[in-house]
């Protein structure tokens, strides 16, 4: 069994349910959630829209290997009505990223892990640090606080519940 932990992300329709919906998937079809963080509003970063985000990480164990995982993430997304179009960033019902697999690197072109913008992102690292603040980026080899701490990303992340 592999550690896994999932940034999910909502900005779209009823954004509650969407995590919820989101949660029930990933334990079908990926594994038991160990730990969930809360909820977080965030702004949205790296695009301009006036739909804030319902953004959360889960700590989740599985079997699959990394390919795997991201076949049933997409699997999960359309499953939750999730279309892509062509740009990079746009607003969207569900979106979720592999952040972290056990203490893995994998730079392929389909597949990074660990997620390669996460320590440039508060609406990733506060949630990361409400569940485990010590656990180290395997790259960067600072933990998830420290990565915090030294964050300069100015965008609002605001606890819902
Ligand atoms: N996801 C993005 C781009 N920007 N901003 C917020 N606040 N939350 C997200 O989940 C998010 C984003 C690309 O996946
Ligand atoms: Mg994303
Ligand atoms: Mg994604």
């Amino acid at each position: 069994m592999k550690v896994v932990f999932l940034g999910v992300g909502t900005n779209l329709g009823n954004r509650e349910n969407n995590l919820k919906e989101a949660v029930v998937r990933i334990e079908e079809y990926i594994g038991p959630v160990l730990k969930s963080s809360s909820v977080y509003e965030t702004e949205p970063w790296g695009f301009q829209s006036g739909d804030e985000f319902l953004n959360m990480v889960v700590k989740v164990e599985t079997k699959l290997i990394p390919a795997g995982l991201l076949e049933r993430i997409l699997m999960v997304e359309s499953l939750l009505g999730r279309v892509r179009g062509e740009k990079q960033y746009s607003s969207r019902v569900i979106d979720i990223d592999i952040l972290l697999y056990e203490g893995m690197v994998i730079d392929e072109k389909s597949l990074k892990i660990p997620h390669p913008m996460m320590h440039e992102r508060k609406f990733v690292l506060v949630p990361l640090c409400e569940i485990d603040p010590e656990l180290v980026h395997p790259v960067l080899k600072q933990s998830m606080v420290s990565l915090l701490k030294s964050s300069k990303d100015k965008s609002k992340v605001r606890k819902c519940r």
